[in-house]
């Protein structure tokens, strides 16, 4: 009896590892371990070269020696930064290993990456825009961690003006709202700010000399960054 509920669970898997899509492979692998107790981890091998391609094959291989983590399966397993289920590093995450794309910094406090525009200076809305057009978000700083990464890694500051960040207070006065959506918690504003000068300062910015925040006219132009999500993190 014993014998026979084996010999069913080897063939499901194995009908399982075909519709997968690896063809011979798949039965092969199923074959074997229709016959011993390791069905499991021969499953996991096969989910691990059909779902990938080319290099990525590999470290499906590895997950499945480690207990199951699959590379490529879209589920963030143990080990792994980021699993977008495609091996496309344009989405900054390669193998399940988040990569930023050129020009740009990755915070390990959260695998996000970053990049500020100085080519030209601009108003808060074109910034804004800007970071949404590259699939990215005008940046949260939603930390201390976040704030000295920014401030001393990101920001060049040999470029004397101030960068917008993703913060601003125009649909209510006084109600300052992150971009990103994040709950507006930490906060790193200089001494006496923000204090909405004129009644007209609702979008606010990174004083490049001290890192520290201000209120400040969203139409005034500066040079801004943008902080990115990885795919699949
Ligand atoms: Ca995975
Ligand atoms: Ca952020
Ligand atoms: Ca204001
Ligand atoms: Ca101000």
């Amino acid at each position: 009896m014993r014998k026979i509920q084996g010999l069913i669970l080897g063939m499901s898997i194995a009908a399982w590892g075909c519709a997968a899509g690896s063809g011979g492979e798949g039965g092969a692998g199923a074959q074997d371990t229709s016959s011993s107790s390791t069905g499991g981890s021969g499953g996991d091998g096969n989910v691990g070269s059909t779902t990938s391609t080319g290099g990525m094959g590999g470290a499906g291989g590895m997950g499945g020696a480690g207990g199951g983590a699959v590379c490529g399966d879209g589920l963030l397993d143990p080990g792994e930064e980021c699993d977008d289920a495609n091996a496309n590093p344009a989405d900054r995450c390669d193998g399940c290993m988040v990569k930023c794309l050129p020009d740009e910094q990755e915070w390990t406090g959260n695998h996000h990456c970053y990049a500020e525009f100085t080519a030209q200076k601009t108003n808060y809305a074109n910034a804004l825009q800007a970071c949404a057009a590259n699939g990215g978000v005008l940046v949260s700083l939603t930390s201390q961690g976040e704030q000295d990464f920014v401030y001393g890694t990101v920001i060049d500051k040999t470029l004397l003006l101030p960068r917008w960040i993703g913060l601003t207070d125009i649909n209510t006065e006084g109600a300052f709202a992150w971009e990103s959506g994040e709950p507006f918690m930490y906060t790193h504003w200089e001494t006496g700010q923000p204090d909405d000068y004129n009644a007209s300062e609702d979008c606010v910015e990174m004083y490049h000399v001290t890192g520290e925040w201000n209120d400040d006219n969203c139409t005034y132009e500066y040079h801004y960054v943008c902080e990115y999500t990885p795919a699949g993190l």
